[in-house]
């Protein structure tokens, strides 16, 4: 399965939700499928895209948050997942596009290509659903199906190591942070 192809295969859904991505390779390929200002691409601070989701989810419980997260950036950061199991927001969905590689900084290979799995261990950190999904029709079961949950969910999608031709954006950091800002302050009930 190709990221890009799950991410359009879940995209319409995407319309009321919050959504946070990692940057790199995610956050261009979903700017390819289509910019909403509801999207929040965070940069630089890898490792932090489900704390960021964790925040929101928490302090707006009316939203639905989904948080695209990387292999490589949980793993800088697994103690957001002992955070996330201890609120467990019913609100959030976080999936973790697993390539088993830092695709976006020249593909080296992530702790998932020799065995860790995301899945088990955010289900050992507490988050009540998990699962690994390797196709797009069951990577779109699984995010549907967790979007109605109404519980904390951390979806696993096994994604080939391929990115974008470019990640070259015309959006700006701040045009991002601020247009972002305003869709969460207008924004009254858009939970899905
Ligand atoms: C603290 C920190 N360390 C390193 C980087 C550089 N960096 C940006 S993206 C990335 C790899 C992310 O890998 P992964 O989460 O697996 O996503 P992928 O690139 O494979 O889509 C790295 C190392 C950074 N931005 N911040």
């Amino acid at each position: 399965m190709l990221r890009i192809d799950a991410m359009r295969a879940v995209y319409p859904q995407l319309e009321r939700c919050v959504v946070v991505t990692i940057m790199g390779a995610v956050a261009a390929e979903l700017q390819t499928i289509g910019h909403r200002p509801n999207f929040f691409y965070l940069q630089h601070a890898m490792g932090l895209a489900s704390s960021l989701g964790l925040g929101i989810a928490l302090s707006r419980p009316e939203l639905m948050v989904v948080v695209f997260d990387g292999d490589a950036s949980i793993l800088m950061n697994l103690g957001g997942l002992t955070t996330l199991a201890r609120y467990k927001p019913k609100n959030l969905v976080h999936v973790v596009f697993d390539n088993e590689s830092l695709l976006s900084v020249g593909g080296f290979p992530s702790a998932t290509s020799t065995g860790s799995d995301i899945a088990g261990i955010a289900a050992a950190a507490g988050v009540p659903r998990t699962t690994t999904v390797g196709t797009i029709d069951a990577f779109q079961v699984a995010f549907n199906e967790a979007l109605h949950a109404d519980e904390l969910s951390t979806i696993v999608a096994k994604v080939k190591a391929q990115g974008p031709a470019k990640f070259v954006t015309d959006l700006s950091l701040l045009e991002n942070r601020f247009q972002f800002k305003r869709w969460l302050c207008d924004a009254t009930s858009a939970k899905v």
